[in-house]
């Protein structure tokens, strides 16, 4: 519409300007011409920057290919205990430790174990449970039995028949007798050898306190007793006599 006006104005002032044909004058101005085509279109623009990742697609149609494995869960709870396996070997030998004078807690434990059994010892010799004679200690359980069954309780009891093997032991041994006011058989036999005896080891005695005309027996006595003064006679095995132990 503008440009519409803009042509009409322009023509009438074109026509009231218009002169004579006898004067010189300006040409009238001619019309502007029409807009000139559109050019080419121009060159691309270089490529913009990369975008933000677009949404996660629809979930496809079923029957589709098995997707990729999913991550491992969290561990489960703990299983039942095993069975005990089999015993290791035996290991290797610990460092050696202090020699025994030098090892203050070792000394430590020695003397409260050397004070308390010294202790026990004295309430046990009160009671006449026991006697100590050097390193011995002697000791009886009051039962009469055979040889055989004598010896054999005190080697249960981890020790052997009381065997005096000078006259202070065979003093210690007759303190027992005339307690029980019972003869006692003494861990001493009889060898193959009539008349020679030995200590239960085999050893042939070195001591022996044997009374009056004994042994006698001349191979039909192969035990030992001790009378009531403390005195040997050479005696039958099967006979009850006082079980005395020494340890
Ligand atoms: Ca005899």
């Amino acid at each position: 519409m503008l440009s519409c006006s803009f042509y009409v104005v322009a023509a009438v002032a074109a026509f009231l300007g218009s002169c004579h044909a006898e004067e010189k004058c300006a040409g009238i101005p001619g019309l502007p011409g029409a807009p000139g085509a559109n050019g080419l279109p121009g060159r691309d623009g270089r490529d913009g920057l990369r975008g933000e990742p677009g949404p996660p697609g629809p979930v496809g149609p079923p029957g589709g290919a098995m997707g990729p494995p999913g991550r491992d869960g969290p561990p489960g709870p703990p299983g039942l205990k095993g069975e005990r396996g089999e015993k290791g070997e035996k290991g290797n030998t610990g460092p050696p430790g202090l020699p025994a004078s030098l090892d203050t807690e070792l000394g430590n434990v020695l003397a409260s174990l050397k004070h308390r059994i010294g202790r026990l010892e004295g309430v046990l010799t009160l009671n006449t449970k026991i006697t100590e004679v050097g390193e011995k200690i002697l000791a009886s359980n009051g039962k009469e039995v055979n040889f055989a069954s004598a010896l054999k309780s005190c080697e249960e009891a981890g020790g052997t028949l009381a065997t005096p093997m000078n006259e202070e032991e065979n003093n210690a041994v007759l303190g027992i007798v005339k307690q029980y006011n019972r003869y006692a058989y003494l861990g001493i036999k009889e060898n193959e050898t009539l008349g020679q005896f030995s200590y239960m080891n085999g050893m042939p005695v070195n001591y022996t306190k044997w009374h009056q005309y004994e042994p006698n027996g001349k191979g039909r006595e192969k035990c030992v007793e001790m009378y009531k003064d403390g005195s040997w006679n050479d005696k039958n095995c099967n006979l009850n006599r006082l079980t005395v132990c020494e340890f």
